[in-house]
């Protein structure tokens, strides 16, 4: 996985890759933008699902592939997403995040349902995609899938939302045996410091540890110029993954540099991805900065606990 050490002299406990960003608004001929996406291991590489704005504005995800996680070759077309009869299919997508569970590659997204809902679709291979359902009803969005089932259910998150821009919104679990049908929803948290009293939302799939499941979720302020879009880190129970252990009260990364500030949305960092090294505690966190480019950050299950304490 891409890795770069802690350059010498940091006190923070989440670090920027020194070539920011990794992928430019342009990376693919039709975008406006290319940003908040996905990424996971896959066969020996990797693969991805990204979210390109294109000139038009329509959102869509289109497919990418790397040798080193770091360049990325990415459709220029958007995902042509099989339908299952009477399923309304998306009119856009944005948002994505890929699960990996056993042997298929599942994506959740928001999906445009009559407003944003969260959709969920699976492939095997990155070329052909198919829709499963609309898992949340409109207006919701953030859905994010656990790795793997706990006492036979499926656990996605998720943040009911409105059909604009969302001033409000905490992070709920739902439970679903066949990944179709959900329920038996709990809450989960909501912000409680400044950085993130607006509204949070969870972010990559959730990383299994000894210390329980570790959740980067992004927070958000209200200031006199709009929101502030940070990242933090919270540990839910292995077992009730609803029960909140601990949490990072300050920030782990908030909008500080150029390409974090300046771009369509100002002041947006947003994570969607995160790979594990289970040896080492390395994690790569893929978010993106401005609503414009996608970025690589690097930190240690080390340091997020330590931050935690
Ligand atoms: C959210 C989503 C994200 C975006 C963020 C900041 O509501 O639309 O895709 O990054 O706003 O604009």
């Amino acid at each position: 996985m891409p890795w770069e050490e802690k350059p010498a002299g940091c006190i923070d406990p989440v670090w920027r890759f020194s070539k920011n960003p990794i992928i430019g608004r342009h990376a693919v001929a039709c975008a406006n933008s290319v940003f908040n996406s996905a990424v996971v291991p896959f066969q020996g590489v990797f693969a991805g699902v990204f979210r390109v704005d294109d000139r038009a504005r329509n959102m869509r995800l289109h497919a990418g592939r790397s040798a080193n996680g770091i360049d990325w070759k990415i459709e220029n077309d958007p995902i042509e997403w099989i339908v299952p009869d009477g399923v309304e299919p998306p009119e856009y997508g944005y948002d994505p995040r890929v699960c990996r569970i056993g042997e298929s590659y599942y994506v959740s997204w928001c999906s445009g349902f009559r407003g944003p809902a969260v959709a969920l679709g699976k492939t095997s291979d990155f070329e052909r995609f198919e829709m499963i359902e609309n898992a949340m009803l409109p207006f919701n969005r953030n859905g994010v899938l656990f790795p793997k089932k706990i006492k036979d259910d499926y656990l996605l998150l998720s943040r009911p939302s409105d059909p604009g821009h969302t001033p409000f919104g905490e992070i709920f679990i739902s439970r679903s045996r066949n990944l179709t049908d959900w329920g038996r929803h709990r809450f989960v948290m909501s912000g409680t410091q400044p950085w993130e009293s607006t509204k949070i939302g969870a972010g990559p799939i959730p990383i299994e540890t000894t210390a329980g499941w570790l959740l980067f979720y992004h927070g958000v302020l209200t200031s006199c110029n709009g929101f502030v879009y940070h990242f933090g880190a919270a540990l839910l129970d292995a077992n009730e993954p609803w029960k909140l252990l601990k949490r990072t009260r300050r920030y782990l990364l908030s909008p500080q540099a150029e390409y974090e500030c300046i771009g369509d949305v100002p002041n947006v960092v947003f994570p969607c991805a995160a790979l594990a090294d289970s040896e080492t505690g390395r994690i790569a966190v893929y978010y993106g900065a401005a609503d414009t480019v996608v970025c690589l950050a690097f930190t240690t299950l080390g340091d997020v606990l330590d931050w935690m304490d």
